[in-house]
């Protein structure tokens, strides 16, 4: 049933082809190739439901998948930003049953509220795979496969280093009072790194004084930090769940004469984020201005790219992939926590890895298979 639109799908032979042409485009990147593209039957065609354009992560991720996904190497990717509401991205799912593609990636929004348009795509027969957030349904039949990190081991590493610091620096757990700023509620980012944040108080010790809403955007960490500093003044740590929220925060605690750093019980306050995807990000943190970062990696293109490879050619493919990530930080003397029995090494950042990291945020890394960790 799958190829309503009569498009043949790319055949197998021709996967070398485009291998040879990918590999000639991993230094030029795939928008700015010169290389013949194939003839438009031999697209595989892919509807792409992305959130928005909320922070630097999603920018990163579009780029990933437009680069991995293009006409050089053998796709047409449609894009469609729903603009952070799961409404236009079921109208979106829907246009693209209608247009015939062959394949539905969305990422997301929010977890819940799925499960017609998901039937509905089963019943035209286009395999959907999801990305990046998590959907909530309870027939795993509903898609083909999710690709994504695991945000709530992000959120337990980034609090054991919290406590890992607090030890070091004989800091009584009763005297780390911290406020979350949450992300879009009911994406599943926000729900890992909310529940790994209130597991690791609990167990911890720590005074959680409150949870607001930062909608992942500079924009609301800016405005949310003055109603913090207004409810809670003991605020000593403030955890953001995107590094956007971040850059609002700090900018906020230096218009309202705050020291941020190190010395949290001598009246500074720290600040904790996610993402580690933009070069301000880990200049802040070389800096000194963000403590400690949670990694999570947007670079999926590839990754979506070798699913649908897989299942053109009938290769099963896992239902559930989670990626690899790493812990960003520069203090001293922690040099990797231990979480339920397994060590993690936390990465500390310099103008060489800084270097690495930009690279693989430019164009051009995005296509960049051999790299496997991204
Ligand atoms: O951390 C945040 C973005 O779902 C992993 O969404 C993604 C999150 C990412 O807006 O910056």
């Amino acid at each position: 049933m799958r190829k309503k639109n009569n498009r043949p799908a790319i055949k197998p032979a021709k996967y070398l082809m485009y291998g040879l042409m990918a590999a000639s485009l991993l230094l030029s990147g795939c928008a700015n190739s010169d290389a013949e593209s194939p003839g438009s039957d031999d697209y595989v065609v892919v509807g792409f439901s992305q959130v928005g354009a909320e922070s630097d992560w999603r920018a990163a991720n579009t780029e990933s998948m437009k680069t991995a996904l293009c006409e050089e190497t053998g796709y047409k990717l449609i894009i469609e930003d729903a603009q952070q509401k799961q409404s236009n991205q079921i109208t979106a799912v829907r246009s693209f049953i209608q247009q015939g593609v062959d394949y539905i990636v969305i990422a997301p929004v929010t977890e819940v509220g799925w499960e017609t348009v998901l039937a509905e795509a089963k019943d035209a027969g286009i395999p959907v795979i999801i990305v990046d957030r998590m959907v909530s349904v309870n027939d795993y039949s509903l898609f083909k496969c999710w690709v994504g990190s695991d945000f709530k081991l992000e959120a337990l590493k980034v609090c054991e280093w919290l406590n890992s610091f607090a030890k070091t620096n004989h800091i009584d757990s009763r005297d780390i009072h911290i406020v979350n700023i949450q992300g879009t509620l009911g994406a599943s980012a926000q729900i890992g790194r909310t529940e790994g944040l209130r597991e690791s108080a609990t167990k911890n010790g720590w005074d959680l004084l409150g949870e607001v809403q930062g909608e992942f955007t500079k924009a609301k960490g800016y405005e949310v930090t003055f109603e913090i500093l207004d409810k809670y003044p003991n605020v000593n740590v403030i955890y953001c769940e995107n590094d956007n929220e971040a850059f609002g925060v700090l900018e906020a605690l230096e218009a309202s004469g705050k020291t941020v750093g190190s010395d949290i019980t001598g009246g500074e306050i720290m600040v904790l984020s996610f993402d580690g995807v933009k070069s301000d990000a880990m200049n802040l943190l070389m800096d000194g201005k963000i403590a400690c970062i949670g990694e999570c990696n947007p670079l999926h293109g590839p990754r979506v790219r070798a699913i649908i490879d897989s299942l053109e050619n009938n290769q099963p493919v896992d239902k559930l992939t989670y990626v690899d990530e790493e812990v960003f930080s520069t203090f001293e003397g922690i040099s990797n926590i231990d979480l339920n029995g397994k060590k993690y090494s936390i990465s500390s950042m310099d103008d060489e890895k800084l270097l690495e990291r930009q690279k693989l945020f430019s164009i051009g890394a995005y296509t960049n298979e051999t790299s496997d960790a991204y």
